[in-house]
């Protein structure tokens, strides 16, 4: 029954069929003909073709799993950062090839055209790209699930650079449509905020709790379908959209106030309107905590909707039939708002509520970093959600004096850290105390980082239940990062592995045997080569600047923040070109450092981390003594669609974060898989990648996890290791010349200053020596081209344990408790 059935085998649209299927649709959806459409309306009726196959198996996918009353899974993520559509949706119903010949004999280039679509960018990094990943897998191993997310009107800004620094402008991703969704009025949600709590009683004396809401707003929702790798499945991805309730509107509007009415519109469709640019930083604003509400109470809402239609006002089989997956602290007002609808609108008692609750979340951790581990002010969440405010007093008081009071007798500094409410000037409810308090299952996402979230973020929680903390180590698909982004890699690896291995990675392993095979390495460096002729195109038409392919191609893609140490990799670079200026025979080979990061509008460090890199860029690149030994680039506008194109062309990648900082990273394992060797600290899946790929296929360097504790314990100095190493200090001396910037010294100096001055918080100076070490093995091992390519293939033969369909499978086995439902 589970045999494994190529995609491409099993829908027999012939490619006739499919190219009748698009014209009609140009003609049908479109309004338009062979000889006007332009390539927008080729791709919208390719698409609509495709959403034939598709749509048809979303429903008989819900069918399914009502029929069989399956569990199901309800993944909740305020970002999902999905990227294009087109080419993932007909890999994973096997119509890549048919539909790129379809549009060839239409005359119509396929590659043309899949680039018209905008990237869905509702996310910012890591978290939003995992989630969408997470349901690539879902759906993949024909798993009941659904992702629930908000319809931000606007995703992650475009950036572009003016004079070196980052601009930005809003991403209008749907301003012409978006074919790859489809709205469901029926499922319409009114969500409550603001106002106040009525306390009543009853005829029987029992004391009721009533919210009187000052405003209501619509949740509309959206449905992506998510197509499921050589299975029927196709789950969906369920948006919602705020609009202005029409109760209150109308009210408004029959009054003659037309103009209000339309405020009252302005500020409910506000909720939806833009994603936060911000990762790795909480920022307690009163929008984003309504953001946050608003969908999880629309999700929440559906979710029991959906249950009662199986099983009516029968409550006891919710939490076999329901779990939710907590993306984050952003959803875990989810929590309340459960607890808030059993006691309030169903009548349960707190006891028999919060078992449901207990039994029904679980929450992931993504950071250690304090800044991003959310706090909302009391008094905001007074005036947003009055209700919820005392149901989270009440759920802290509890836990205070029954569980914490059990494991810390009369510890009130324990009970000061792990209650939900923070004292202080101004009292705040913590997020993430909350997430432990009301979830069965806490995971972190590598091994190292589930380790710190017990030993360090969650101590005395996991004292209290050890068996609440696990680890998920991340993972990403094959089928987007490797199969359909780097399609001559997948062509060379159909060769040798079985058909499956876009859902049986480990099928990959069969060119582990080749790795050192003459004949093999030629083939796959030939391919590497390339697609970094590909790239090179891509970056001349985006910067204008000349790479040379047979460069060493070394890639750092990942949002810009200090800890990530964009800034560690730039004084590296500025000390090479300082070698080659003063030996321009200094041995290395060619090299292009190309960088790929957006920074949130108001981090100020990171924009002048990447003013510098474009401003040292100039210089380098234009250095005509350096006779093009070192290139540097900054890509704008880094998104999901331009990972696609740079990932398969990596020599090298730089995952060079202060151990302890990343949680895991899933970049790293885009680049490993499609053989791009790492150079990297033991830091979150690093660590675990190092131990796939065989040590002697990374190169690793810098203070380990223990090693930072102890440097700070020891009382770390920056200006030690500036005094100590002559290059180093000559290379952040020239960030105070105008010789990166003429005529205006000075301007770089933040940098220095973050590195010296402000204490080098990441500690790059610490790391520098050790990290141009592992650059100079790099460059060793680069100039044997033989021992390159053996680390390269074996990079990517050995990467099946990051695939998410692994990922999905430890969820599954460990925490939902989820069975597959095969969809005929
Ligand atoms: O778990 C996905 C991803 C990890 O791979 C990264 O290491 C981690 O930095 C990232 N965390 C965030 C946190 N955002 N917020 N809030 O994106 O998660």
């Amino acid at each position: 029954d589970n045999v494994f059935v190529d995609p491409k085998e099993k829908f027999n649209v012939t490619t006739a069929e499919l190219k009748d299927m698009i014209v009609k649709h140009l003609h049908v959806t479109q309004g338009t003909d062979e000889n006007k459409a332009n390539e927008k309306a080729w791709f919208n009726a390719t698409a609509a073709a495709i959403n034939e196959v598709i749509f048809e198996r979303v429903t008989k996918t819900q069918k399914t799993h009502f029929g069989q009353d399956t569990r199901a899974v309800h993944y909740l993520s305020l970002e999902f950062l999905m990227g294009r559509l087109l080419k993932n949706n007909l890999c994973n119903i096997g119509l890549m090839e048919k539909a790129s010949e379809a549009l060839s004999e239409l005359n119509q280039d396929f590659n043309a055209i899949a680039e018209e679509e905008p990237d869905l960018a509702l996310g910012n990094g890591g978290l939003g790209r995992l989630a969408a990943c997470f349901i690539d897998s879902l759906a993949t191993l024909q798993l009941p699930a659904i992702g629930y997310g908000i319809h931000y009107e606007h995703g992650l800004f475009h950036q572009t650079f003016q004079n070196g620094r980052q601009v930005e402008r809003p991403d209008s991703w749907r301003e012409y449509g978006n074919p790859w969704e489809i709205c469901r009025p029926e499922s319409v949600q009114e969500i409550p905020v603001y106002g106040y709590v009525e306390t009543k009683y009853d005829d029987e004396g029992k004391m009721v709790k009533e919210w009187h809401p000052g405003r209501i707003i619509k949740g509309v929702p959206w449905d992506v379908p998510i197509v499921g790798y050589g299975a029927n499945t196709v789950n969906v991805l369920r948006l919602w959209e705020s609009r202005a309730s029409d109760f209150f509107n109308w009210d408004v509007f029959n009054a003659g106030g037309y103009l209000d009415s339309q405020v009252e519109n302005v500020q409910a469709e506000t909720i939806s309107k833009v994603l936060y640019p911000n990762d790795e930083t909480a920022q307690g604003k009163e929008l984003r905590l309504i953001q946050q509400y608003f969908f999880c109470a629309c999700s929440i809402k559906d979710i029991i909707r959906r249950y009662k239609r199986a099983h009516g006002n029968d409550w006891s089989k919710f939490v076999d039939q329901v779990v939710v997956q907590l993306n984050d602290t952003h959803p875990v007002v989810a929590i309340p708002e459960l607890m808030r609808i059993l006691m309030d609108r169903v009548g349960m008692e707190w006891d028999q509520a919060w078992d449901i609750c207990q039994g029904v979340f679980a929450y992931t951790n993504h950071t250690l970093l304090p800044e991003a581990l959310e706090k909302w002010s009391v008094a905001l969440f007074e005036k947003v959600l009055p209700r919820h405010l005392e149901i989270i007093y009440e759920i802290n008081s509890r836990f205070l004096n029954g569980i914490c009071e059990q494991a810390f007798p009369g510890d009130d500094a324990v009970k000061a850290k792990l209650s939900i409410i923070e004292e202080g000037r101004q009292k705040m409810v913590r997020m993430g105390n909350l997430a432990v308090i009301g979830s069965f299952k806490v995971n972190g996402v590598a091994q190292i980082h589930s380790a710190l979230v017990k030993s360090d973020l969650f101590p005395e929680f996991n004292q209290i239940w050890q068996d609440k903390f696990t680890n998920v180590t991340n993972g990403v698909t094959p089928r987007r990062w490797l199969k359909s982004c780097n399609p001559s890699l997948s062509a060379l690896i159909d060769e040798y592995a079985d058909v499956d291995w876009p859902v049986n990675q480990d099928k990959i392993r069969a060119i582990e045997d080749l790795a050192e095979d003459a004949k093999f390495q030629k083939r796959y460096m030939d391919i590497k080569h390339q697609n970094k002729v590909e790239l090179a195109k891509v970056i001349k038409e985006l910067t204008d600047i000349d790479v040379d392919p047979t460069a060493l191609f070394d890639i750092q893609i990942k949002r810009l923040h200090e800890y990530k140490r964009q800034q560690l990799n730039l004084i590296h670079i500025m000390a090479l070109y300082r070698r080659l200026l003063q030996n321009p025979d200094y041995d290395m080979p060619k090299r292009v450092f190309i960088f790929g990061a957006k920074a949130a509008p108001g981090y100020y460090l990171a924009k002048e981390i990447i003013y510098a890199i474009n401003k040292v860029a100039d210089r380098v690149n234009n250095d005509s003594r350096i006779k093009d030994k070192l290139k540097v680039v900054f890509l704008p506008n880094y998104r999901v669609s331009l990972a696609e194109k740079m990932i398969p062309a990596a020599d090298v990648s730089e995952q060079i974060s202060t151990a302890g900082k990343e949680a895991s990273g899933t970049g790293n394992m885009k680049l490993a898989l499609n053989g791009a060797v790492t150079v990297g600290t033991l830091d979150g899946a690093n660590i675990e990648i190092a131990e796939e790929a065989g040590e002697d296929n990374v190169v690793i360097f810098g203070l380990t996890v223990d090693g930072v504790k102890q440097l700070r314990a020891e009382g770390y100095n920056p200006w030690d290791y500036y005094y100590s190493n002559e290059e180093l200090k000559a290379v952040l001396d020239w960030f105070d010349t105008d010789y990166f910037t003429p005529g205006k010294p000075g301007e770089l100096s933040e940098v220095k200053r973050s590195l010296l001055d402000n204490g080098d918080h990441y500690l790059c100076l610490a790391d520098f020596a050790s990290y141009s070490d592992a650059q100079k093995k790099i460059d060793q091992l680069y100039k044997d081209k033989k021992t390159w390519a053996k680390m390269a293939i074996l990079n990517t033969a050995r990467m099946a344990k990051f695939n998410s369909d692994r990922s999905i499978q430890d969820y599954v086995d460990n925490i939902w408790k989820l069975e597959p439902a095969k969809v005929s």
